[in-house]
């Protein structure tokens, strides 16, 4: 058995405004990763700075805050083998013009800085934005009981 890793992510205020949450959320549930964590808020202004405090000499970085901070997002970790690379190539590239047809970036949107959701680029951030997000008792450990039927 594969070891199990956790990812994050969030669906950003224009996923929620375009009424996204439900495909982008069924497209991690029909592969067979686990829901671990979910929550619904609108995240301050000091945690999106400390989200993407890697990008804070960036020129995109205040509207970046300030793009996430407009609207509620869905915040959430998931888990499976090899989970974060998987949900990064299931996302598609930052900018959705790069991406390939059939992930979520190439088919619901079109600009890099409306690009309606967030995954985690390494087992390391998300090791670090799952710490920002959630307390550890809001991860909840449960058998799914399709496991037996997803892995061998
Ligand atoms: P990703 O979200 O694919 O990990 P990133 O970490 O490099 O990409 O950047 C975080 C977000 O910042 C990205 O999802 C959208 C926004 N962004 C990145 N490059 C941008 C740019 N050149 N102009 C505007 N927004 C940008
Ligand atoms: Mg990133």
């Amino acid at each position: 058995m594969a070891k199990m890793e956790h990812t994050f992510i969030a669906i950003k205020p224009d996923g929620i405004q375009r009424g996204l949450v439900g495909d982008t959320i069924k497209h991690f549930e029909q592969k067979g990763f686990r829901l671990v964590a979910m929550k619904f808020l609108r995240a301050s202004e000091e945690l999106l700075k400390q989200h993407y405090i890697d990008l804070k000499d960036r020129l995109f970085y205040p509207g970046l805050v300030k793009y996430m901070n407009s609207g509620p997002v869905v915040a959430m970790v998931w888990e499976g083998p090899t989970v974060v690379k998987t949900v990064r190539t299931m996302l598609g590239e930052s900018n959705p013009a790069d991406s390939q047809p059939g992930t979520t970036r190439r088919d619901f949107c079109i600009q890099v800085g409306r690009n309606i959701i967030h995954g985690s680029d390494s087992v390391k951030s998300a090791g670090r934005e799952i710490g920002l997000w959630f307390e550890s008792e809001e991860l909840v450990d449960y058998k799914s009981c399709a496991f037996d039927w997803i892995y061998e």
